[in-house]
């Protein structure tokens, strides 16, 4: 008997309708320590990054221990949104429209990784030998990681290297977008193709493809997908490893130990195939000389730390060249786009086990950048198609600047020298402090 009434109870509680999400304003920076260990924790999903107040997504179930936590802490909210899946369905793209042409990539609509890979393939037949095409790994669910190599075929002789990373995290749709731009910037421009005699150019368009993927399932909740797709332990209620909580540098520092949580930092560093795909390539290619990943959102170019707020051992040329990438984007952007720039522990809290300290750290590439891209806050991961395209127009002219003047040619070349005070030596690699 008892066990019917269970069952009874059990099919109209699976009937109920569970109320969606909220998102709350709270008078916090995001970075405050009650709130990271509520993500930690699973209960929020902090969506802003930096600045005085931060905005979380609280799931229905956790509404109580969050209120309780905040009051704990002294901190006040307020709801902001009843219901945060309809805002983002409301701010979600129409359904795929028709393309006009067989081209298949465009800057004013987002693509999925089936659109990007063809763009890939097509670039591949049409660069003359320009660009060549590597998988990284198989992802869990299958997909090649795809990775691209630009340079000028006709010119050898030592060049700076350029490792430039999109879409760890799944919804910062506008970061591929970018890449993919680059791509096409790199093989198709004639402005740029001079750069290439001196610079080798490796893209990797998305990192997380099996994440990406399923943020274009169509529904609210898979547009806000962050990691990857891991099934996590036997039952798989949690899935996915936040990719930039996974690599080998300060692994588990300001990431959380919850399958559940957004930055759910995976088993052991370098668990997932992305992550250690990716590590396996960029060792062998060695020497690189700059590194920029790009995500959303924020306007801010951070430089390592992210797992003290310590500033690292050449700051002062890490900020100068961070100084290319921000004053072409503001010149560009007639003052529109105005971005920060400061070290990824100060400025968006302690967090480590990332790309951008692994590159710095342990591969030893000198200029390491996390770029944060538009906007600050308003449309937040959900960018309006129409600002595609000068977004995507604006961050390739800042990234040609950076190139520019450290391979001391092109339009930001230093002038007063053929050898620019960034040369340095490379201390090794571990000993970067
Ligand atoms: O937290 C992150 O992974 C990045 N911000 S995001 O909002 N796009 O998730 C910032 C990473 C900065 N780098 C380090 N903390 N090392
Ligand atoms: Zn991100």
């Amino acid at each position: 008997m008892l066990g019917t009434v269970c069952v009874l109870v059990l099919a109209a509680l699976q009937g109920l309708e569970a109320a969606n999400p909220q998102l709350w304003r709270v008078d916090a920076s995001p970075h405050h320590r009650a709130l990271r260990s509520l993500q930690d924790e699973g209960h929020v999903d902090i969506w802003s990054g930096s600045g005085s107040h931060a905005q979380v997504m609280v799931e229905e179930e956790a509404k109580e221990r969050v209120k309780r936590a905040l009051l704990e802490a002294g901190l006040d909210h307020r709801v902001e949104v009843e219901d945060a899946l309809a805002l983002v369905e409301s701010k979600m793209p129409l359904k795929r429209r028709k393309r006009a042409t067989n081209f298949p990539m465009d800057w004013n609509t987002y693509h999925d990784y089936n659109d990007i890979e063809a763009f890939i393939g097509m670039m591949n037949l049409t660069s003359g030998g320009y660009l060549r095409e590597e998988v990284a790994t198989i992802t869990g669910e299958g997909r090649p990681l795809r990775v691209v190599r630009i340079t000028d075929p006709t010119t050898t002789g030592p060049k700076k290297k350029i490792w430039i990373e999109g879409g760890i995290h799944a919804r910062e749709w506008i970061s591929p977008a970018v890449t993919t731009f680059l791509i096409h910037r790199l093989v198709t421009d004639p402005s740029w193709q001079s750069i290439l005699r001196d610079t080798e150019w490796y893209l990797v368009p998305v990192a997380n493809p099996d994440g990406y993927q399923f943020s274009f399932a169509g529904d609210a909740r898979s547009r806000l997908w962050r990691k990857n797709r891991r099934v996590n332990g036997v039952n798989g209620r949690c899935k996915g490893v936040d990719l930039n909580r996974n690599w080998d540098l300060k692994w588990g520092v300001g990431a959380s130990g919850n399958p559940c949580s957004e930055t759910y930092k995976g088993p052991t560093a370098f668990s997932e195939k992305e992550t250690h795909g990716l590590q396996n390539l960029m060792r062998q290619i060695g020497d690189i000389d700059l590194f920029i990943t790009f995500h959303s959102f924020g306007q801010t170019v951070l430089y390592p730390w992210g797992w003290t707020v310590k500033p690292p051992a050449n700051v002062k040329m890490l900020r100068r060249v961070a100084r290319k990438y921000t004053d072409t984007v503001n010149q560009i952007s007639n003052g529109s786009t105005d971005y920060q720039i400061g070290g990824s522990g100060p400025l968006y809290g302690l967090a480590s086990g990332a790309t951008d300290d692994w590159a710095y750290g342990e591969l030893g590439v000198p200029l390491s950048y996390t770029i944060e891209l538009p906007d600050d806050g308003h449309y937040g991961f959900l960018l309006p198609e129409n600002r595609i395209s000068s977004t995507v127009r604006e961050t390739a002219a800042g990234v040609y600047c950076m190139a520019s003047f450290i391979a001391n040619t092109g339009s930001c070349a230093s002038r007063r020298t053929r050898n620019p005070s960034w040369t340095f030596r490379r201390p090794s690699p571990r000993f970067w402090g």
